[in-house]
């Protein structure tokens, strides 16, 4: 099981051809599933369609909806309350890095993305804001500030720029379930790069430590889970 962002792609960015041509050839032999914090669309836009197609199953929206062969399996949703949306709005207004690069409040129809740089952005400003949040720890805030004032809501660090934000629970924990149900394995492994508490992958990798058969792994990137996988084939 792979989150996308950061495991096996850049974030926001394209399959590299030197990962492409190592993983194209493992997704041949192996049974896998995508789970992403992002939309089909986007994973589309940065995984090879071959690929994608090779994939058991994907899930994505944090695990709100789920995709076998193309087809939607299931889709959560989820009505933002109207004063987060105004919370949300507000922080726009005061939030101290100055670029505001456009779809800053994506509604996926199962959860919500938060970004104060704006999902439209360039590579160049979406590095920009991702150093400066290391620094000031802005993210963090918004999403505590949250967590604390709707308690039937989790909100959660994203990628480099965003904020995941879904009813309790419905998180990327959930999919472990379906995926039991559909292969009866004698290991299930993941690998993600957001697996420290407040990451979007941690209540994943979390339910999996603590299952008999289930791991996880944390990678810094597509060439360290690259580096996984040939130890795990070894
Ligand atoms: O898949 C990881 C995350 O990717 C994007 O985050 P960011 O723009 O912060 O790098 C978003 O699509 C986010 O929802 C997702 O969890």
């Amino acid at each position: 099981i792979f989150d996308v962002d950061g495991t096996l792609t850049p974030s926001r960015q394209k399959m590299t051809k030197d990962f492409e041509k190592f993983f194209s050839k493992w997704a041949e032999k192996n049974t896998f599933y995508l789970v992403s914090g992002s939309d089909l669309d986007k994973i589309k836009e940065q995984i090879p369609w071959y690929i994608l197609e090779r994939a058991d199953g994907i899930f994505t929206c944090g695990g709100n909806k789920f995709y076998i062969n193309g087809n939607l399996i299931y889709e959560n949703n989820f009505k933002p309350p109207k004063d987060l949306i105004e919370y949300l709005t507000n922080q726009l207004e005061i939030a101290p890095f100055l670029a505001r690069c456009g779809n800053h409040i994506e509604n996926r129809g199962a959860m919500l993305n938060f970004s104060v740089v704006g999902r439209d952005c360039t590579l160049e400003e979406r590095l920009k804001y991702f150093e400066w949040d290391n620094q000031v720890e802005e993210r963090k805030k918004i999403t505590k500030e949250i967590n604390n004032g709707w308690s039937e809501l989790d909100a959660v660090l994203g990628g480099q720029t965003s904020i995941d934000i879904y009813p309790k629970g419905k998180d990327k924990s959930q999919i472990l379930k379906h995926i039991e149900e559909i292969e009866k394995a004698d290991e299930y492994i993941f690998i993600g790069d957001r697996i420290d508490e407040g990451g979007n992958d941690y209540p994943l990798a979390q339910l999996m430590n603590n299952k008999d058969n289930c791991s996880s792994h944390h990678t810094t990137g597509w060439k360290q889970t690259k580096e996984i996988l040939e130890n795990l084939i070894d």
